[in-house]
């Protein structure tokens, strides 16, 4: 498959703009020169932490099958180290293409000045990375982080707004550096900033799988929960449904009513979290799509076949809260 300069594509991406999720989404399957000659798309999936990165995982290689897409796909285990291998691999294998859901935002730069240099576009998936090089990927497929955060925290003060005293949170965190991390952090606390009633009085990691939210839950409420004395939580953000299913546990088995005594807002809405919302254990979930797999294998198609792409593409998501009534929440494949 002949290479297209990535100047020329990087361009194009630009002079193109922005575009929310449907722009590219408008056919119902495959272009037919798709299926004629096999692209090649090397995928660096960062890991298999969660529910929504194995549904993510599974939509990539779904829709890869689907348009004829010869996928080179690797897992890095949560490792940048082995995602800049995998890419490595990828360019030594000159594929056409090259997808990655970079585990952290920072610590790309000389591996992808090497795909620049060996003519290889880029499309970053999911999460987004820092870098103070130019046109070193063409565009970035996933959800607004910044967004979600902010979702989270109008909801909260919604729910909040005749309560006089203060409101006690706790995040969950994802991974340190990510940009959904970043993102719904920034958002949640942009939108609590100016009403001093909400004070988030812890803040951990629990890497956005389900084990080690229990294991922080556990932390925390060593160190925050103890009504006796006066000092409780009354809201736990999770940065992603896995470590709130994992908090749900650990809450139950201290005897707290999850969804009663603390507020527990979530992101993602994996079908165990509407469950979870459904019998009043979760009162909002942000919604984060793990579906982009059609939407990549139109963006390559398009780049082989030398057409425009826009520069970032955001996938259009909602909020579903404990006043949804049940039988208006989505069935979810995962
Ligand atoms: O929310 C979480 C996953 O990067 C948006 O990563 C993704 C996040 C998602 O592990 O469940």
């Amino acid at each position: 498959m002949k290479k297209i300069a990535p100047l020329f594509i990087a361009a194009l991406a630009l002079s193109f703009g922005v575009l929310y999720y449907t722009a590219l989404d408008t056919s119902p399957g495959p272009p037919e020169d798709a299926l004629e000659s096999k692209i090649v798309l090397g995928f660096a999936q960062l890991g298999a932490e969660s529910e929504w990165r194995s549904a993510s995982s599974e939509s990539v290689q779904r829709a890869a099958r689907m348009y004829g897409v010869e996928l080179m796909f690797e897992n890095a285990q949560q490792k940048q180290e082995n995602q800049i291998k995998a890419i490595r691999s990828f360019i030594a294998h000159r594929v056409d293409v090259i997808a990655f859901a970079p585990v952290v935002e920072s610590g790309w730069d000389n591996v992808l000045a090497e795909a620049h240099d060996a003519g290889i576009p880029v499309i970053l998936v999911d999460r987004k990375i820092e870098t103070d090089l130019e046109d070193m990927y063409v565009s970035f497929l996933g959800s607004d982080f910044l967004e979600e955060g902010r979702k989270a925290g109008r909801w909260l003060r919604s729910k909040f707004s005749d309560w006089e005293g203060d409101v006690r949170i706790v995040e969950l965190r994802g991974t340190e550096g990510a940009s959904p991390t970043k993102g719904r952090d920034e958002g949640f606390r942009e939108i609590l900033s100016d009403d001093r009633r909400f004070r988030i009085v812890s803040s951990l990691s629990g890497d956005f799988m389900r084990s080690k939210g229990r294991e922080t839950m556990e932390q925390i409420l060593s160190e925050y929960y103890d009504p006796s004395r006066g000092r409780g939580i009354d809201v736990i953000f999770a940065h992603n449904d896995d470590m709130a299913l994992g908090a749900i546990e650990v809450l139950e088995s201290h005897g707290i009513k999850p969804g009663q005594d603390v507020v527990m807002i979530s992101v993602d809405a994996q079908r165990s979290a509407l469950e979870a919302l459904k019998e009043g254990k979760l009162n909002c979930v942000v919604e984060c799509t793990p579906y982009v797999g059609e939407q990549l294998m139109q963006l390559v198609t398009a780049l082989v076949s030398g057409e425009e792409i826009p520069s970032a593409i955001y996938s259009e998501e909602t909020i579903f809260t404990e006043d949804d009534p049940p039988e208006s929440l989505p069935e979810r494949e995962y």
